[in-house]
């Protein structure tokens, strides 16, 4: 964590140092590649593990597939990890690998911009201006909260935060809570304040689906056995991630074929909600998989308790110190927690990202939605390659492995790059355009577009710009060798097509 200057140019620039801006960091020093610098607006690693704070927030992906493959972690104390140990795992892999001086924290990318006269990023940052031949933007798919759009709630009269920037100095002991919102954060951080405050109201606009969440402690026998036994635990890592591979997407993705799943949760509703009517307002009406499938033990036995109130009545407005609904009923509260999401499909980052023609990556998605080469690449947007990019996020396994083979792809485009001379890369608008809309047409079977729900999967147009309709198996075959016959390309002598 220091404060030295920027240098005026570097090879290589890595915006965000989560996941995939450090592991980018560790594979480049494995190989030797010194010219590299990551910068990073907060102060720390770890990106939305070190940012998501709130109580209960832990993996809903299996410990064993929620580590890189260059560095297994045997210590994990349950097979789902709680976020304080993933947010040490992360500094511990910084550590180890010796990175941690390529990393500028605090320091907020403003502005990056192509300049075809020198082929160079030029990336304005609030320590100053640096110049870069490749840019790697790395900073994540869930970072940016979004704020919902409630008249009155800036002027609240008491606290109001989001999960993902939870105000660990307000003590909520013994208050009046309500929260906003029933997905994946919502019923982490639910079980865990209803122990505390005094009333909780959840404010559900569309019920999610929840299945049981199989935890549990890993017992010291099995610990030992990943120290002492690191193949036995890739053995272990792999059978998981192939049953994940092998079941989920086609109990999930398929409208019609997820009557297990559905079943399951139903009974985890059924066995926690005795109340008819709370059951009722509880049962999601689209179909399962449509949305992100959620995993608690908790989250149902929490609503069904005396002091928390599931209000499915619309939010017309927050005035002073209360929740008004659409029908009238104001629900005082002393703080409000706001569990709405993330800004997905429309990236701050794509606005402050200019490309060869002097329009930003959002200028460009406009009109079409997000869309990039393999989530990697841009056409017009040379040298760039973005972690976690367009048609990246699963809905069934983890986003390290995604990570990893997009970084595998990055490496082997930059030894190419230096192999063959080549000055700039950026994908064919042909090839670009031919990809997507081969996405876009496994897109449309699948159970996101065609199961009834609006979910963040989905931008303004109805398009799912988010998630990869095929396997991780076919994610890593594509993106294994950097496919320069697919660029166009310059040379130190401009230019060939
Ligand atoms: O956000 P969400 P999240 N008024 O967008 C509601 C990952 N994650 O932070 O369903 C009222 O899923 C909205 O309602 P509706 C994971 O990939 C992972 O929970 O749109 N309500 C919904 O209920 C996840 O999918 C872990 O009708 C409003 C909720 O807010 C992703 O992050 C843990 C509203 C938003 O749900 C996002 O999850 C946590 C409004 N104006 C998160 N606006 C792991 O365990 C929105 N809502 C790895």
């Amino acid at each position: 964590m220091t404060t030295t200057p920027l240098p005026r140019h570097v090879r290589l620039l890595v915006v965000g140092a989560g996941f995939g801006g450090l592991g980018m960091a560790v594979r480049l020093e494995e190989r030797g590649v010194r010219d590299f610098l990551v910068v990073e607006k907060g102060h720390d690693v770890g990106g939305t593990w070190r940012d998501n704070t709130y109580p209960g927030a832990a993996c809903d992906v299996p410990s064993q597939l929620y580590s890189f493959s260059f560095a297994l972690n045997p210590g994990w104390s349950r097979s789902f990890s709680p976020q304080p140990e993933i947010q040490d795992y992360l500094r511990r892999v910084a550590r180890d690998a010796g990175v941690l001086d390529r990393f500028r924290f605090g320091t907020t990318v403003q502005d990056a911009r192509w300049d075809t006269a020198t082929g160079r990023w030029e990336v304005t940052t609030s320590a100053g201006t640096v110049t870069a031949d490749v840019l790697v933007a790395a900073s994540g798919g869930l970072s940016e909260p979004r704020m919902p759009d409630i008249e009155g709630l800036d002027d609240f009269g008491g606290e109001v935060f989001h999960t993902a920037r939870w105000n660990h100095d307000y003590d909520l002991a013994g208050k009046r809570v309500a929260v906003i919102g029933t997905g994946a954060s919502a019923i982490q951080v639910v079980p865990e304040i209803a122990k505390e405050v005094a009333h909780l109201d959840v404010y559900q606009r569309t019920a999610p689906w929840v299945i049981p969440r199989r935890d549990r402690a890993y017992t010291g026998v099995e610990k030992a056995a990943f120290r002492l036994l690191p193949g036995l635990q890739r053995l272990y890592r792999a059978a998981i991630y192939l049953a994940r591979e092998t079941f989920v997407p086609a109990f999930t993705w398929k409208p019609g074929l997820a009557a297990p799943a559905r079943k399951a949760a139903l009974m985890n509703l059924h066995g926690a909600v005795k109340d008819p009517a709370l059951r009722e307002k509880l049962t999601p009406h689209f179909e399962i998989g449509c949305k992100r499938i959620l995993i608690s033990n908790d989250y149902y036995p929490t609503l069904a308790q005396d002091h928390v109130d599931v209000v499915t009545e619309p939010i017309a407005k927050v005035s002073g110190h209360a929740v008004v609904t659409a029908d009238g009923v104001e629900r005082e509260v002393d703080a409000i927690i706001v569990a709405t999401g993330f800004y997905t499909t429309e990236p701050p980052i794509a606005d402050h990202v200019v490309g060869a023609d002097g329009r930003s990556l959002a200028q460009v998605w406009e009109r079409d939605g997000m869309a990039a080469y393999k989530g990697t690449t841009f056409h017009g947007f040379p040298n760039l390659f973005q972690i976690v990019g367009p048609n990246t996020g699963l809905g069934h396994s983890s986003m390290v492995f995604v990570i990893e083979c997009q970084i595998a792809y990055i490496l082997d485009a930059l030894d190419r790059m230096q192999r063959e001379g080549l000055t700039t890369v950026q994908p064919r608008p042909d090839v670009q355009r031919h990809w997507n809309a081969g996405l876009q047409r496994r897109l449309r079977r699948t159970v996101w577009n065609t199961g009834g729900c609006a979910s963040w999967y989905l931008d303004a147009h109805g398009r799912n710009t988010t998630l990869w309709p095929r396997t991780t198996i076919t994610m890593k075959r594509q993106l294994a060798t950097f496919d320069a016959d697919r660029y166009l390309t310059t040379t130190t002598t401009p230019s060939k097509a």
